[in-house]
């Protein structure tokens, strides 16, 4: 086996080349050159840039709350248990307190002034918004109200969707998630077991097919009022998950924005069908597996912390234990839309000084990796660093940058050492011969020549290696070095 112990002496910084002109945007004439999808991308960046479901970026800085306004529900899903709140949107097992519209408002102003990185107010049950209509539209209404600058997000099964799209669009509710598991019938009566619609209930096969056909009549009407909209599914293993890469297919092509692959929970203590049947949720392998052949397709969600009907703060946090019911009608009202938007400012300052900090180390990094320096070898052949640099006779040279080494040539020496002795001149000669390398790599050096290498700032490189792994070691080490200078 090749070894390598590897020494290396540090080369002479060189003068840094002279600084290209940055490149202007707008063309000679001063007019901009900003494309129309880029404006439309910038137009999305605004939409979701303090969201921290629909932002991984916004999550670390910006928080959500939900209000649990809405206790009913117009399905049943195998994964839930109606003691505890919806878990298309929810941790299985979570019981939130339900508040009447008035309640819910009150303590969305008490919240917005206590965390006034607080952006998102979401209702997720913990039944189903759209079957508890007057509840979620009345709270949204008193929060577009009382606290414009919050963002107003729902999410539901999609049963109920088509009939209040127009409510959607008038009070500025941007962001729907439709929790939509399959698009197969079949499956569909694996995961649902009962449908009610129009007050009648439609048992397996009959009733997904309703279900299904009201979901797709959601995406296409959210896609027609351009609402934001993003799509939970439920991984279940050996029902749905290899099916969930021809859902993610669907939903792109009808216009969903974002998808979010969330594993089934199912602990028998939860009392849910899966819970007491013995289905297993996926292991977190397992779900990244599912994500990442979906990721080709679309904008996938990875951060999402299934969070329960009344979760406040930022998205790994739960503060909803601060403010329950009992506590939170005894505090005042806070909101101050000044100071929020003086914390959001703040926010925005914080992630732009971050995104440059980012952008300087990934510039870096590509410089670094695209710098191009010769190094000598001396080898024997075989592709190996094996050569005493007093025995070689000719120094392949390499082109080295941080990904290959390239052969580009040779230099011809005349043999340093004579007999155990080096001669001078000689030196001098094999030191101008390979001036022009950052690095001699050898299998050994003796302490002369290596120092007049060094004051020509040819660092010197021992090691028993092959001839790539040699230079590209070399080459770290002299990033290194020429960094740390
Ligand atoms: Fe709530 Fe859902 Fe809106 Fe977010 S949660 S209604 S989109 S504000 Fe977010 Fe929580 Fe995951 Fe939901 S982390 S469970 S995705
Ligand atoms: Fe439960 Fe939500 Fe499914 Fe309704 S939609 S049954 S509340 S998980």
């Amino acid at each position: 086996m090749l070894t390598s112990t590897p020494t290396l002496t540090p080369p002479t910084t060189s003068t840094p080349s002279p600084t290209k002109k940055a490149k202007k945007s707008g063309g000679s004439c001063g007019c901009s050159s900003t494309t129309p999808q880029e404006i439309k991308d910038q137009k999305m960046r605004e939409r979701i840039e303090k969201h921290p479901c629909y932002s991984e970026e916004a999550h670390h800085h910006y928080a959500r709350m939900h209000v649990a306004v809405a206790p009913a529900c117009n399905i049943q899903c195998n994964y839930c248990n109606r003691k505890y709140d919806c878990s298309n949107e929810s941790r299985p097992g979570v019981v939130s307190e339900v508040l009447t519209p008035e309640e819910a408002a009150h303590k969305v102003m008490v919240i917005a002034g206590k965390i006034p990185q607080m952006t998102v107010l979401g209702i997720a049950g913990p039944g189903d918004p759209l079957a508890n209509p007057k509840q979620t539209f009345r709270t949204f209404e008193l929060i577009a109200e009382k606290a414009p600058d919050i963002k107003l997000c729902l999410s539901t099964n999609g049963l109920m969707l088509p009939n209040h799209v127009e409510k959607i669009k008038n009070i500025n509710i941007d962001h729907v998630t439709l929790t939509i598991n399959t698009v197969d019938p079949e499956i569909g009566a694996k995961i649902y077991p009962w449908v009610r619609y129009n007050r009648k209930r439609y048992n397996g096969v009959e009733g997904v097919k309703i279900l299904l056909e009201r979901q797709r009549e959601s995406l296409e009407a959210l896609r027609e009022n351009d609402i934001l909209c993003k799509v939970n599914s439920v991984m279940i293993p050996g029902i749905n998950d290899e099916h969930l890469v021809e859902v993610d297919d669907f939903i792109r092509s009808h216009g969903a924005f974002l998808h979010n692959i969330m594993p089934l929970i199912s602990a028998p203590e939860h009392g849910t069908y899966f819970g007491l049947n013995g289905q297993r949720g996926p292991n977190p392998k397992e779900l990244k597996a599912l994500q990442d052949a979906c990721s080709g397709n679309m904008k996938m969600m990875r951060h999402c912390r299934q969070c329960r009907a009344d979760a406040v703060g930022l998205l790994g946090e739960d503060r909803s234990q601060e403010f329950t019911k009992q506590k939170f009608m005894e505090m005042a009202p806070e909101y101050d839309l000044q100071k929020r938007q003086e914390v959001h400012a703040g926010i925005e300052e914080k992630k732009e000084r971050l995104a440059a900090a980012k952008a300087k180390r990934a510039a870096e990094k590509a410089a670094k990796a695209s710098e191009k320096i010769l190094v000598a070898v001396a080898t024997k052949g075989g592709g190996v660093v094996n050569q005493h640099f007093g025995h070689a006779k000719e120094f392949q040279i390499f082109e080295v940058d941080g990904r290959e080494s390239k052969f580009v040539g040779h230099r011809k020496i005349d043999l340093y050492c004579q007999g155990g002795y080096g001669e001078a001149a000689t030196l001098e000669e094999i030191v101008k011969a390979i001036a022009d390398c950052k690095g001699v790599l050898v299998s050994k050096i003796g302490d002369c020549p290596k120092e007049k290498l060094e004051e020509a700032g040819v660092a010197t490189f021992e090691t028993y290696d092959t001839i790539n792994q040699a230079a590209l070691d070399f080459y770290e080490e002299y990033q290194k070095q020429k960094q740390a200078a």
